[in-house]
């Protein structure tokens, strides 16, 4: 029995209504959870957990920043066909069209709970939008099904109920548009309380400020971003596909595990009442490629992890500690493990409050993150901070060495040129060719530029300002008509060169040097 070609095309638009119904419905419940449950996002995230680390690599360099945006219209537009599917399976088997829309939301369920750190309420909303776009799909298809006349002949198609239909569609549309955004809202309101105690910490002085930044560090070369990179414009790197807001008055800190002879609980203000250090640091990400831009510089405030460790009974494995491995966990589940040799080896790694004389933006971690200098974001620079513990590599694997990174990852020397730009075209004569080189915690000693593989020249350097940031530099260029390529290689405060061979990131950094091809016109 074939339904009417209209009817298919009811039962699509029906589909599609009952997807939206199922969406907005578990909008709504999800501002009772927690915003990361609403299914889209469930979903997204667990796609996210499952990529194979060679993937997500091609969607960061085919996206960039947008990787986040592409996801969730991929999941979207997934989503849209399956509704469509079930929608026009309805028209013909009701029950079996309902049931499948449930299985949707029974699917988004299980995304949501397979995440780290779930628990079964974030099952609710995807389970609540199944069961309400079962039911809005039911009443669309009764309608277009209008019951059967006595005298009809078997197996004829019936017309649909257009009028009820489209009355219907109407104001299940119109419901679930008043539910997601009643929904959004509530979600938002939700997150007022961390918002307001955001805007209301007041980060006390630094008992030990970072002394002024040197005068020379910023060489003020345009096209080379500003030596203390603010927040605003600071790189962000993360699994979140919404960002965590996390209320500073309920936060907590927990330090526990292996060797841990007195466990703490410390909350916001516990830890703001500790001596504070002020320290630049630059940060960047085992993801970033040669010439990539996923590396900032900024002056954190925070309190020393070493001292809070101590106190807490934990020796480094050096001194006989039973663990070798600190694992961070953050409120979405997150965890980053770091060496405790290297956290307690005199270095300023910091549980940061602030950055940049501000509190840490949300999207960076607030109220409380990890920074070590020295070591690649994803070992070391836990955001939305939650739990410290104590462990080690061979007990336990953190999320992304579960994903094929190396458990262990200190930052490779790097240099790059910021200017001119690729395929740029510079007048002939003199061109700054300029740009940033970092080796956190070993220092910079030496940047190099040649033109076309001639003779190495020597860049002049901007101020060090210690050994955890990262120097601009700039090079002089006398530069003649025609087609050029430009490269860099920077050399670490231990004297050893920035290797060549070019290497991709995975599993634990990039190598290579950086350059650039540009035309001089004539
Ligand atoms: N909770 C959490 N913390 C995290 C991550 C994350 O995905 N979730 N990403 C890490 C990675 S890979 C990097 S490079 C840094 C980036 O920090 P930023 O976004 O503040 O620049 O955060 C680290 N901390
Ligand atoms: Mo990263």
């Amino acid at each position: 029995m074939a339904a009417a070609p209209a009817n298919t095309a009811a039962g699509a638009v029906g589909g599609l209504a009952a997807a939206f119904a199922g969406l907005a419905a578990a909008e709504l419940a999800a501002a009772f959870v927690r915003p990361e449950s609403a299914p889209l996002t469930a979903v997204g995230a667990a796609v996210v957990d499952r990529t194979p680390a060679a993937v997500k690599e091609w969607a960061v360099r085919s996206f960039g920043t947008s990787d986040k945006l592409v996801l969730t219209l991929g999941v979207a537009a997934a989503l849209a066909l399956l509704a469509a599917g079930a929608g026009i399976l309805a028209v013909r088997r009701p029950r079996a069209g309902c049931a499948l829309a449930a299985a949707v939301g029974v699917l988004g369920a299980a995304a949501a709970l397979s995440r780290p750190g779930a628990g079964w309420k974030d099952a609710l909303p995807s389970l609540a939008g199944g069961a309400a776009a079962a039911g809005v799909l039911y009443l669309l298809v009764t309608a277009v099904r209008r019951p059967r006349p006595a005298a009809g002949r078997p197996g004829a198609s019936r017309p649909m109920d257009r009028r009820s239909f489209g009355r219907l569609l109407a104001v299940a549309v119109g419901a679930s548009a008043v539910a997601g955004y009643a929904g959004r809202r509530l979600g938002a309101h939700g997150s007022a309380g961390a918002t307001a105690s955001r805007a209301d910490l007041v980060l006390p002085p630094p008992a030990l400020p970072a002394p002024p930044v040197p005068a020379g560090a910023d060489l003020r070369v345009p096209g080379v971003g500003p030596f203390l990179t603010p927040a605003g414009d600071f790189y962000r790197v993360d699994t979140a596909l919404v960002v965590p807001r996390v209320d500073a008055a309920a936060w907590r800190l927990v330090i526990h595990g292996d060797g841990v002879t007195r466990p703490l609980t410390l909350t916001l203000a516990d830890l703001l009442a500790r001596p504070l250090t002020e320290h630049d640091i630059t940060l960047c990400c085992v993801s970033n490629e040669v010439g990539g831009p996923y590396v900032g510089n900024a002056r954190w405030l925070g309190v020393r992890l070493a001292g809070l460790l101590r106190e807490a009974g934990v020796r480094p494995p050096s001194q006989g500690g039973p663990a070798d491995q600190l694992v961070a966990r953050s409120v979405d589940g997150m965890t980053i493990g770091t060496p405790v040799e290297t956290v307690m080896d005199g270095r300023d790694a910091l549980l940061a409050v602030g950055m940049n004389g501000a509190p840490l933006p949300f999207a960076h971690g607030f109220p409380v993150r990890m920074v070590v200098p020295g070591l690649y974001g994803y070992v070391s620079a836990c955001k939305w901070l939650t739990e410290l513990r104590l462990t080690t590599f061979a007990a336990y694997d953190a999320y992304w060495v579960r994903r094929s990174w190396a458990q262990q990852a200190p930052v490779k020397t790097q240099s790059r040129i910021d200017t001119p730009r690729p395929f740029a075209r510079p007048a002939p004569g003199r061109v700054m060719v300029a740009g940033v080189a970092w080796a956190q915690h070993r220092g910079i000693s030496r940047v190099e530029v040649r033109a076309d593989g001639g003779p190495w020249r020597e860049a002049r350097l901007g101020d060090a300002d210690g050994d955890d940031t990262w120097r601009q530099w700039v090079w002089p260029w006398e530069a003649v008509p025609g087609e050029h390529t430009l490269e860099v290689r920077a050399t670490d405060g231990r004297g050893a060169v920035q290797p060549q061979e070019r290497r991709g990131t995975l599993p634990d950094g990039a190598t290579g040097w950086h350059s650039v091809t540009v035309s001089v016109h004539a």
